[in-house]
């Protein structure tokens, strides 16, 4: 019987071989020639045979087909349109699942790959180095989590409150929920030998080093307390069922169930346990609150807030008449207890009442829900979805500003024009 990592390495074989059949203009047959090993070091070069695998030059920032009708390009990033996960399950397909690069997207090759643990929380300072074959051979755990951009919903800022911030002008679709399989971050910390002294975890990506404000940055790392990292924390190796694809971090990538993405880091290399509060420009330039209304040290941005969106093109259009309207809403603290909807038409202001909530409502992912509505006037609306979580957390009308347009969570008003049936 075909050991977990025997059908691993065989399902990336596969999905190598589809890949570098599109990229190369090579036929199956050429390919299946080649072998999975000729077609590995054809894609890589010499450099990957060597120990310490290392991020190969990609394509273009984003190695997955991205049809306009599932995505918008944001420069090195995509965001799902919601009208795509209109009849989808619980989970977002990787297909559909939005895309955030500081960078590009590296190609790595996950037989050299070793992900090293080191630093002063360890009982050995040097720590140690996993194989991806070492780390499938850990526990493991299956769970559902949202990756949901800080800055999902930033153009609302400017559309719905008139003060537009600095950044990605994501709406509402910078973020996904999938099921993620992996190592709980805690096995591979207590097999690393970490200390009582440990406080900070720092995990790194092997993407490009990030230039912005005006320096380099070094690799994206974002330092984590040692109390989340024990906590819920997944070294995750698939997602959905199936190997995490390129863009999404393969082959580990860091799941922090409930916070900004930022701290879910992708294609990990390294990880740092230090017996002292680590910083990066992730956690001190960026991902802070910073407006008139915060004061001048806020803290770190950790848990994401309550939110909602509508199965539905922003802007689209909806006949007259009797419709369905579906939807999701996640918190990133507790699972969702009501959601309310209201429809405001060129009438005014419609009744508030109760969405239908459907199937699973996990912690650290989202609920479904539907409403039945009957629009009768012809012209310009919105469309209004307000959650509540269990611990009675609520999305406001509106959100103080601040000036990088983080954690959007008022309740959005998504615009469609009603046509006469
Ligand atoms: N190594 C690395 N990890 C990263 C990033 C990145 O650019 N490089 N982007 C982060 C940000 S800002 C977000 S929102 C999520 C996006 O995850 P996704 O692209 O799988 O949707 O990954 C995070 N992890
Ligand atoms: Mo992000």
């Amino acid at each position: 019987m075909p050991t977990h990592e025997d059908e691993y390495f065989r399902l990336r074989d596969e999905q190598l071989e589809h890949r570098l059949g599109r990229e190369r203009g090579l036929s199956r047959r050429e390919l299946v020639r080649l072998g999975a090993a000729g077609a590995l070091a054809l894609a890589a070069g010499p450099a990957l045979r060597t120990a310490t695998a290392r991020a190969q030059a990609p394509a273009g920032p984003i190695v997955k087909p991205l049809p306009p009708e599932w995505f918008t390009v944001l420069g090195t990033n995509a965001e799902m349109r919601w009208e795509a996960m209109r009849g989808e399950d619980y989970v977002t397909p990787a297909a559909k699942f939005f895309v955030r690069n500081h960078t590009a997207t590296p190609l790595i090759d996950a037989r050299t790959w070793r992900l090293q643990v080191f630093g002063s929380g360890l009982r050995r300072p040097e720590g140690r180095e996993f194989s991806l074959r070492d780390l499938l051979k850990l526990p493991s755990r299956e769970i559902p989590a949202f990756i949901e951009c800080a800055g999902n919903g930033r153009s609302l800022f400017g559309s719905q409150q008139g003060t537009p911030a600095a950044g990605s002008a994501w709406k509402l679709g910078a973020i996904g929920v999938a099921r993620w399989r992996g190592v709980p971050l805690r096995e591979v910390l207590e097999r690393a030998g970490v200390t009582r002294r440990a406080v900070d975890v720092l995990p790194e990506g092997l993407d490009a080093t990030v230039v912005a404000g005006g320096a380099d940055q070094g690799h994206v790392r974002r330092p984590l307390p040692v109390e989340k990292a024990l906590d819920d924390a997944l070294l995750a190796y698939e997602m959905n069922g199936a190997p995490i694809p390129p863009d999404h971090g393969f082959p580990l990538r860091l799941v922090v169930p409930g916070w900004i993405g930022i701290a879910s880091i992708k294609w990990l290399g390294r990880i740092e346990v230090a017996d002292r509060p680590l910083f990066s420009y992730w956690n001190t330039t960026q991902y802070r609150m910073v407006g008139p209304d915060y004061p001048p040290d806020a803290p770190p941005l950790t848990t994401q807030p309550v939110k909602s969106a509508f199965e539905l093109p922003w802007g689209g259009s909806l006949p007259a008449g009797r419709t369905r309207l579906t939807g999701r809403s996640w918190s990133g603290g507790r699972p969702i207890r009501r959601v309310e909807v209201r429809i405001d038409g060129p009438g005014g202001a419609g009744p508030v009442r109760r969405a239908r909530l459907h199937g699973p409502d996990k912690e650290h992912a989202w609920v479904r829900w539907s409403i039945d509505a009957d629009l009768r006037e012809p012209g310009a609306h919105a469309l209004l979805a307000r959650a509540t979580d269990r611990d009675g957390v609520t999305q406001p009308d509106t959100v103080p500003f601040n000036t990088n347009g983080y954690q959007f969570w008022a309740v959005a008003r998504h615009p469609v024009t009603v046509t006469a049936g």
